[in-house]
Order: C-alpha cells, then structure tokens, then sequence
C-alpha cells in the first residue's frame, strides 16, 4: 500500500543551535517556529520487500546523497526488520538552500511511514522520531505557532496558537542557492566545542522563549519582533565566535536587513531572521506583505522572492 503524507517547512524565531546528545540528535535548547502553508513537501512511502534495498526519489529522479539519512529514519520508524520502501518525495521550494527543506521531509516521512503500518503513534512519539532525523523536523507535526520543549530525556512539541488566530506572513528573499559551506548538523558541534558564546547562549535560551511565548499569547507584534530578531542576532554572533568560524552570510544577507531596518523606522510591522543559510526571511503583518515583497525584491543581490502564510502541520493526504 502506498501511504502519502504533506509537511511544511517551519521558521524558527527562537533558534535550535546546538545539541546535548549528538547520538539522539536532541537539541541543547527549546527553540519557538512558525509552519509555512505555501511551500510543502509531499513524501510518499510504498513498502515491498521484492525491491531487494530502499529506493529515494526526489522530484522524479533518483537520489543516493539523502538516502542513508531516510534509510536511517524508516528504520527508526518501523524497526531494522522492515521491508524495503519505495520513497518518492516532491518539494514545491528549493531544497538545501537554507528553507529547512530537510524539516517538511522528515515530518512527512515520520507521518507517511507510521501511516503505512499501522494504529498510529501520538505527536510525542513522532516528534521524537522525527526530531532524531532533523531536529527542526519534529516541530512541522504542528501547525501555526509551535515550541519544541526539552522533557527529560526526550523532546515534546506543542502548537501554542493556530496560524489562523494570528495569520502572520512571510516574505523569503532567495539571496543565493549554493550549498551551505558547512551543513548545520556539524556546524552546531563546532560552536558547541569551540565558541565562547556557546555557554551563555544556552543560558539566556529560557528567557527568549518565554518573552517569545507572552509575545505570541498577546499577539503582540513588536515585542515578538524584538525578541525574535535579537535571539537569531545571538545565535549567527555564537556562529561568527566559532574557530573556525561559521559564516551564512553574503553582502545580500546584510542588504535585506536593511531594507527591514529602513521598513520599520517608516512604521512597517515587519521583522527578519536567519537561518543555517543566506535567505532572508521577512516575518510581517499581512498588510505590509506587498511593501515587504516590493522592498526585498528591489535589495541588491536578491534573486527570487517567495512568499507565504503560516498553516497547519504535516499530515496524511489522499494519494495523487
Ligand atoms: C532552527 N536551524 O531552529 C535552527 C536555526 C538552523 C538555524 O534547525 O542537525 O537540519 O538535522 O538536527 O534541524 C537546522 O538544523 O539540524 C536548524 P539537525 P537541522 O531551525
């Protein structure tokens, strides 16, 4: 039977950089995202054991650079016993270009594989497996505004509002596609080992959450703006404190905060953050959505603009 799950990509706004076990993948810190609607992946899974080995299909051809780490996670899923899958993947945004393609992949994978075999687990059981595959994964199970918790020895997410009590959008200015000079996996162990902000990062992580979380129980804009950039400001200063150090940024990174900067001293609701890569992603009130929109792709440097709303999280869907 083939079994299809969709995800979305999520945007953290208090950041996971860093991680307490590297075997379990769990992440040093809580982090707060927010799940786009627009941009998704699609995964479908077919078990069959007369394939002989797991085939990876990404946007209809064939794949072995992802396939380890997919292999990796339907073992995690349904036991090293299972049957051979047959994975066929569609993304509508680019992959690897620092749009957390690896989070919507991974969330829908979870959901697809456990939807192929059986009563279906609970969001704590797949937010752990998905968050052991990518740790920004687990928070695509949930829509709109999600925190992922450190409980214990495990992780726990939860949505704190929906997308449609507080419709936010987001304006992602594509300032280069080039594969990341260091993938974020081994970077975060660099900063971990060597920067000497790692410590206070960890630190003052409980304090941006939950200035992050009032923020978004209010829907309080300019207090999530000012919490939100500050905390991506601190993890990209952790990075540049790193040796060697771990720099995303290209001078198109630093134009389009700028254009936010220059935004919002003429009043426009809007904010940046940054992520393992050079995109900017422009977080604003839906009426500002064009003026963001217009002001980016007029910025040096931006390539492509995208484009979205915030939505719900990753689940089954009919097959196509
Ligand atoms: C985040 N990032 O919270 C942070 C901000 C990038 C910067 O989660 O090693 O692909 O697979 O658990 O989830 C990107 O890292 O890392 C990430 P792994 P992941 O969105």
């Amino acid at each position: 039977m083939r079994v299809t799950a969709k995800a979305q990509p999520n945007i953290a706004l208090i950041k996971y950089w860093g991680k307490r076990d590297t075997r379990r993948n769990l992440p040093a810190v809580g982090s707060i995202s927010i799940t786009l609607a627009d941009l998704s992946t699609t995964m479908s899974v077919e078990f069959d054991a007369s394939l002989g080995d797991d085939i990876l299909i990404v946007n209809d051809r064939d794949n072995i650079d992802m396939l380890p780490r997919i292999k990796r996670c339907l073992d995690n899923v349904l036991g090293e016993g299972r049957q051979s899958a047959r994975v066929d993947s569609h993304c509508n945004f680019p992959i690897a270009a620092g749009l957390a393609s690896s989070a919507s992949a991974f969330a829908a994978l979870v959901v697809a594989a456990d939807g192929a075999v059986g009563p279906g687990r609970d969001t704590a059981e797949l937010a752990s497996l998905a968050g052991m595959a990518s740790g920004s994964a687990a928070r695509s199970l949930c829509g709109g505004y999600v925190e992922l918790q450190n409980c214990g020895a495990d992780i726990s997410v939860q949505s704190l509002r929906s997308a449609d009590e507080w419709p936010l959008k987001v304006v992602v200015a594509i300032t280069a596609t080039a594969p990341k000079p260091v993938g974020s996996t081994d970077a975060m162990e660099i900063s971990r080992k060597t920067s000497p902000f790692f410590g206070r990062w960890i630190d003052q992580q409980a304090e941006d959450l939950a200035d992050a979380r009032a923020a978004i129980g209010a829907r309080d804009f300019a207090k999530l703006a000012s919490v939100a950039e500050h905390n991506c400001l601190k993890m990209h200063s952790v990075m540049w404190g790193s040796r060697p150090p771990v720099i995303y940024w290209n001078s198109a990174t630093l134009a389009c905060m700028q254009t936010v900067r220059e935004l919002q001293s003429q009043g426009v609701a809007v904010f940046f953050t940054i992520d393992a890569g050079p995109q900017v992603k422009a977080v604003c009130e839906p009426a500002a959505e064009p003026r963001v929109r217009e002001a980016l792709a007029a910025t040096a440097g931006v390539e492509d603009i995208l484009v979205s709303g915030l939505g719900a999280g990753a689940g089954l869907i009919a097959d196509e």
